[in-house]
């Protein structure tokens, strides 16, 4: 699953966000995003104010986060398919319980994957996950295809398929996003996001 745990270089970028750079194997997880969407869709969502977002979502786990009009939650069931998510990986779990752990984070217990899908264009405007009710679990963010920059506090990390950064602690609730990701060899940058939800 992991390229090798130990080899991995850690960098902590600032205090409670931490880089491991090509920590995910993206041969093993494409297959099983597949498969997710395959029965839980990719989607555009819209938010509360009426657009779309730019990014195409589904998730797995035992919640899914949503938007709509309504605002933003997470659901145990998909609201497109009337179906409960498809269950988490076992291989996304370790992925995600690995990072965590070597990035300081022992214990974490993601109960949530959301799956962004950005074609040459797509961002996500500077916010921070809130939703969620334990902030002392952190968030683990796992980048798959095209390259992007993503912004956190005030630093700018280049990441490339496979780099995991993992925020929590003092940076749980720091500021994000994602520049409009640039057009390249592959057809789209996958973002796995793991959050303990509930
Ligand atoms: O795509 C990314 O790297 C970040 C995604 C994100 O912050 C989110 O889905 O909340
Ligand atoms: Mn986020």
């Amino acid at each position: 699953m992991m390229v090798d745990l130990f080899a991995s270089r850690v960098e902590t970028i600032r205090d409670g966000v931490v880089l491991l750079r090509a920590f995910a194997d993206p041969r093993i997880l494409l297959p099983l995003i597949d498969a997710i969407a395959s029965v839980a869709p990719f989607r555009s969502m819209t938010v509360p104010g009426g657009k779309s977002m730019s990014v195409a979502t589904t998730s797995c786990g035992e919640r899914g986060w949503i938007s709509d009009a309504r605002g933003y939650r997470y659901e145990s069931v998909d609201p497109l398919t009337q179906r409960p998510w498809p269950a988490m990986p076992v291989e996304f779990r370790t992925l995600a319980v690995g990072a965590a752990s070597r990035a300081g984070f022992a214990g974490f217990d993601p109960d949530s994957c959301l799956i962004n899908r950005y074609a040459p264009g797509a961002r996500m405007g500077a916010h921070v996950d809130k939703d969620e009710r334990d902030f002392d679990q952190p968030i683990v963010s796992v980048s798959l295809g095209l390259p992007a920059r993503f912004k956190i506090a005030d630093a700018v990390i280049p990441l490339s398929d496979g780099d995991v950064v993992v925020f929590g602690g003092p940076a749980r609730t720091a500021k994000h996003g994602v520049s409009p990701v640039v057009a390249g060899p592959l057809p789209y940058r996958f973002n796995l996001t793991f959050r303990r939800a509930g």
